[in-house]
Order: structure tokens, then sequence, then C-alpha cells
């Protein structure tokens, strides 16, 4: 009987255990695709209500020509992305704080790499990513998928 009780709270302990380290951040990489306006991740999928830790690279070889830089704005509201994007454009490609963006990295140039880490929202869905560097977010862009 006691060993029974025993087993029991053992088999609870690990199962608390196994809770706890879902805790910890899922990390996505994403770089650009070489030298190209893309991300070389466009889909990736979180569990609703978890910790994500993005981290972003810039794989654009030091001896490019021309500017290329990047960087990562996740959207609530996919609704406002155009709105958000234009603004961004007309401020060399940083966007302003906007309550409808969900998180946003800073920019980053040629080799260069950052990270961003946050919480996945809790309603399911898929969000929209993209690049706000100018004329960039027409085609370097993807969706976070939440489940
Ligand atoms: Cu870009």
């Amino acid at each position: 009987m006691y060993n029974k009780i025993l087993l029991i709270l053992s088999v609870f302990m690990i199962l608390s255990c196994g809770g706890g380290s879902s805790q910890e951040a899922q990390v996505v990489n994403i770089g650009s695709l070489g030298s190209e306006m893309k991300y070389d991740v466009e889909e990736f999928t979180v569990k609703a209500g978890s910790n994500v830790k993005i981290v972003l690279k810039n794989n654009t070889p030091l001896d490019y020509m021309g500017e290329m830089q990047h960087n990562i704005v996740i959207f609530k509201d996919e609704s406002a992305s155009a709105q958000i994007i234009k603004l961004a454009e007309g401020n060399g490609g940083d966007p302003y704080p906007d309550g409808r963006i969900l998180v946003f990295s800073e920019l980053i140039d040629k080799g260069e790499e950052t990270s961003i880490e946050f919480t996945a929202p809790k309603k399911p869905g898929k969000y929209l990513y993209v690049c706000t560097y100018i004329a960039h977010a027409m085609s370097m862009r993807g969706y976070m998928i939440v489940e």
C-alpha cells in the first residue's frame, strides 16, 4: 500500500518536471535565403501561450554589393500589416511601436545575428511575419502557426 503511494508520488513528480521543461523557450532559427530578400523559413509552428525564441541571421555575404538589412516583425493582426510596413519603410525600415505588432527585432546587417523572445499568442491561428526593411516585405514573409 505504502509502495503504491510512493509510486504514484514519483510518477506525479516526473510529470511535474516534464511540465516544467516545457517552460523553456522553443528556439526557431530563421535566416535570410543567402543574399535574397527572402527568409529561409517561411512557416513554423509553436504552441499557444508557449515561450518562443527566434534567432534571426542575415546570411548575406559581406562582399555583397549594396544594402541588405533584415528584421522580423510578427503581427497580432495581419490587417494592420500594410500600414505598419509603410510607416516602417519611411523610417529606414524600423517599425514604430504599435499595439498590433506582437513582437519585432532590430534590423541587422550582413553577417549579423539577433534574437527575440516572446510568449506565443493564446489564440490559435496564422500570424504573418515580414521584414520591414525597404521593399522587402512583399517577398520576405512567412507565417507563424499557433496551435
Ligand atoms: Cu529583409
